[in-house]
């Protein structure tokens, strides 16, 4: 199925042309002001993925206006609604959290700014309310990850007593990514009945976050075999309390992530992280693409999907000299 500009501007007004249906004071002119709305700066995905918005936008010649929720829905709200005010032609952002959406996209809607979500999906009944959604595919991360640690459960020496327990540091509570990145996860794990998540918490995807977390896991979890991380960078913070309580991270308990930035590809080559997951922040471009097509009022897909790797400790020491983030 494909959705159009067209079919949102046909029920509004008609027979009118698509580029005044655009609605925005700069379509006359051909230029496109873009609004996004970035969920903060909680991580080095975060801030790579924040780069290549406004670098993209600046080579694609539209006008962008970004802002800064850190990591508050109400904040987004706000700049959601401000862009309506100012009539953008686009309105992008990456919510925070998955449910809340539909009023302030129905009152996008209703002023005819058509909106593009990038990174992190809503949970809506009215697809109607975004033309796409473009980003990665967080359940399929997961699996990957569950399906390294069925792989490499013996082979990792993790299970001497015949159990293999697990802790989770969760993204931020009510995100796409936490959800599904701990469902995929978990759906693939179940193959093997040695393997237990013991405790999972949230480390709101922030290195302090997951440092704090594992803290407390250490403390009151006799036995740790393997951390799962939803980014890295609580993996990063996880390694720090690892190691201030004596143990070896990498090697005492194997430490699987999710990103593949660049402080956490240097932790997986030094061993000290066994696996990652890659989640891909360089949507500048293709969200660039997609709203120059959206305003000139050409179809986009309705789902737009990144496409990732993994790195074994190996990969990232030969990935690592190119990676641009
Ligand atoms: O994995 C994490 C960031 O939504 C995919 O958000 C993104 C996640 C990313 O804070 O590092």
């Amino acid at each position: 199925m494909k959705k159009t500009l067209i079919a949102l501007c046909a029920l509004a007004v008609g027979g009118m042309s698509l580029s005044a249906c655009g609605s925005s004071e700069g379509a006359d002119d051909g230029s496109i002001t873009m609004g996004f709305a970035q969920v903060g700066a909680e991580s080095g995905w975060r801030t790579a993925n924040t780069t290549s918005i406004q670098e993209s936008a600046k080579e694609a010649g539209i006008d962008l206006k970004f802002s800064d929720a850190q990591q508050k829905q109400e904040n987004q709200i706000k700049s959601i609604r401000s862009y309506i005010q100012q009539k953008v032609d686009v309105i992008a952002f990456s919510p925070v959290v998955e449910t809340g959406w539909d009023a302030v996209l129905q009152e996008a809607k209703r002023a005819k700014i058509p909106v593009v979500l990038t990174d992190r999906a809503v949970d809506t009944e009215d697809t109607s309310l975004y033309v796409t959604f473009i980003g990665s595919d967080f359940v399929e991360e997961g699996e990957k990850a569950g399906q390294w640690l069925v792989d490499n459960a013996d082979a990792s020496d993790v299970d001497k007593d015949g159990a293999i327990n697990v802790v989770e540091l969760q993204g931020t509570t009510g995100s796409a990514p936490a959800i599904d990145r701990k469902k995929g996860f978990e759906d693939k794990i179940s193959a093997d009945s040695k393997i237990k998540i013991t405790a999972s918490q949230t480390g709101d995807f922030t290195r302090d976050g997951g440092k704090q977390v594992m803290e407390a896991f250490l403390q009151s979890n006799p036995k740790i075999d393997v951390v799962y991380a939803h980014n890295d960078d609580m993996g990063l913070g996880a390694i720090e309390a690892i190691k201030a309580a004596g143990k070896k991270p990498g090697t005492d308990i194997k430490i699987i992530t999710v990103d593949a930035v660049k402080d956490g590809m240097t932790a997986l080559a030094a061993g000290e992280i066994n696996y990652i997951v890659e989640c891909s922040p360089l949507l500048g471009p293709q969200l660039m693409d997609v709203a120059k097509k959206v305003a000139a009022g050409e179809e986009v897909p309705d789902r737009i999907v990144t496409e990732e790797t993994t790195f074994t400790p190996e990969q990232a020491a030969e990935a690592l000299p190119d990676r641009k983030y």
